[in-house]
């Protein structure tokens, strides 16, 4: 299956040769010609809503089993005034690189933000200096994750690094450069920042406000109020939840990232009864969960212990194993998971009445989407980064006055897609060198014909937590392929594996077609998109 390293790099030599001119064809239109035109309601205001690791199988206006059990009234009711996107995607499922995206309008080789740490390219505009240029004010609050400062803000309250849930410390411009511990949940702390902000700006100008929660990131702590929320709730299991991997590359074997074998009991579930018991005590996660409950005041101590005392007394009853084992795991998982949901939901809630209490609904953008998506168990896994749905894909809802509402859209759409959309809501022309595209043409309910047919997909961080190998791939509506690579002067590190996946016939990615006679001309097709996505930008490593 696997092709040779050389002859590959030959090949695209020679497809460089002869690519250039289709190649860039196909981008200049790949974005759809149509541009908003001047409207005399503009200037709009915009507020990017982004969460940390949301699943859209737990958004659900999107229809999942999940969302069916743990509504989220609040963000329902905003697709209902809006566009719901049905294929919203990103360009490189992990934290900061989706950042970047989104601040640059750029893939992440272009914009330097590869993997999780450093990297970011701070030559690189972001699209809020743009914003700031032409008179808007601007604010981000939450996580911010890339280590540069927040360029182009008038206002933020940023998180340290990925940031507590329990009284974190934020950093704004009046604390020196320091971070300054706050008393109560990140959620509702956030949420408290955004509308600090828009209480003293200044009311004669625009304003974009970027809310960038940290919920519901990994370890999952629930607020106070919702520590028993859902107790009695058996939710589904995927069916992929004891999936073999079989007709897969190694890269799906090989991950760290399994329900079974990598989400600790001590430090994801909290029971932390087990903390000194092998083989439950793992140093590092040890540590992680007792500082976080370390942080918390004699309160929030007293309701979480209490809380997490029933899970303990229910393992130690049970004392699961094998396949039950990971079935408890998945309950107490997916538990945690929907009550940092629920906080979301609720802030979500808080903020569209403040906007609706102070009349800003009418001239105001909305966006709610995530820096990603997230494994719910499928594949028997939990994090993100791979570029099967669950991850690749990302929930998005835009609601824009006087556009579409209660609609869905099945356009390609991507994270880089959000900064030409916002200079394009303020009316500022796209830079050249950006590769997104303005979603505000979709937003009338009428695609432009040439909108885009392929999306391109990188991702970097290798070796890392979760240990996913690096790969790349394109999507259409349809069918995906996928190329897993490694060092290939490394025997250890080496891999050179293609997927090919019929999302139709198979959307749980489970059938592998690479190579199988039936799917040639496809395969041949979305070969040649991938090379003409890896050569009309630049990409210098697959
Ligand atoms: C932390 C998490 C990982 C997660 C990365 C990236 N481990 O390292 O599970 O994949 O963040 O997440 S934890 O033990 O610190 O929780 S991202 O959302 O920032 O990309
Ligand atoms: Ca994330």
């Amino acid at each position: 299956m696997s092709t040779d390293y050389q002859s590959m790099k030959k090949m695209k030599k020679q497809i460089l040769g002869i690519i250039p001119l289709t190649a860039s064809a196909f981008l200049s239109a790949a974005c759809g010609t149509g541009q908003q035109e001047t409207g005399a309601q503009r200037p709009f205001n915009i507020v990017h809503i982004m969460t940390d690791d949301h699943s859209y199988q737990t958004l659900s206006a999107y229809g999942h089993a999940l969302g069916k059990l743990a509504p989220t009234p609040n963000l329902d009711k905003l697709a209902a005034q809006g566009m719901l996107f049905r294929q919203a995607f990103v360009e490189n499922s992990l934290s900061t690189p989706s950042r970047a995206c989104l601040m640059t309008g750029l893939y992440s080789h272009q914009n330097g933000q590869r993997q999780l740490g450093a990297g970011i390219d701070t030559t690189r505009t972001f699209f809020s200096e743009l914003l700031q240029q032409q008179g808007y004010q601007t604010a981000v609050v939450g996580k911010w994750h890339m280590q540069c400062e927040p360029k182009g803000f008038d206002y933020y309250q940023i998180l340290w690094d990925q940031g507590e849930y329990y009284n974190p410390e934020f950093r704004s411009k009046d604390t020196d450069g320091k971070y300054v511990k706050r008393e109560g949940y990140a959620t509702r702390l956030t949420t408290d920042y955004a509308i600090d902000f828009l209480e003293h700006r200044d009311s004669g100008k625009p304003f974009c406000l970027l809310v960038h929660h940290k919920a519901p990131h990994r370890n999952w702590m629930p607020e106070e109020k919702y520590l028993h929320l859902y107790e009695d709730v058996e939710f589904p299991y995927p069916a992929t939840l004891f999936d073999d991997y079989e007709t897969r590359c190694s890269p799906a074997h090989t991950q760290e990232m399994r329900i079974d074998e990598n989400m600790t009991l001590v430090y994801d579930l909290k029971l932390t009864g087990l903390k000194d018991i092998p083989p439950y005590n793992h140093e590092w996660y040890k540590e992680g969960i007792l500082a976080s409950i370390d942080r918390m005041n004699e309160e929030q101590r007293r309701s979480w212990e209490e809380a997490y005392a029933d899970r303990y007394e229910d393992f130690l009853k049970k004392k699961p194993e094998g396949k039950d084992l990971v079935k408890w795991k998945y309950q107490a998982y997916i538990r945690d998971y929907v009550r940092c949901i629920k906080s979301i939901d609720d802030e979500v809630g808080r903020l569209m009445a403040y906007l609706e209490e102070h009349d800003l609904m009418n001239n105001t953008v909305i966006v709610y989407t995530s820096d990603q998506g997230f494994y719910m168990g499928e594949h028997g896994w939990f994090d993100k980064r791979f570029m099967y749905e669950e991850s690749f894909r990302t929930p998005l809802i835009i609601r824009y006055p006087g556009k579409k509402q209660g609609v869905e859209n099945n356009d390609l759409v991507q994270n880089i897609d959000y900064a030409p959309t916002y200079l394009d809501i303020a009316g500022i022309e796209k830079p050249d060198y950006m590769s997104g595209c303005s979603l505000v043409p979709l937003l009338d309910g009428k695609t432009p014909a040439d909108w885009r047919q392929y999306l391109y997909y990188h991702y970097y961080d290798y070796p890392a937590i979760h240990m996913v190998r690096r790969h790349d791939g394109v999507r259409d509506k349809r069918y995906k392929l996928i190329h897993f690579y490694g060092d290939k002067d490394s025997q250890q590190d080496f891999v050179d594996c293609n997927e090919l996946y019929d999302l139709k016939a198979d959307p749980n990615e489970l059938n592998n077609l690479y190579g199988n006679p039936a799917y040639t001309k496809v395969q041949q097709r979305l070969q040649q998109q991938l090379d003409t996505f890896r050569i009309s930008l630049g990409v210098d490593e697959y």
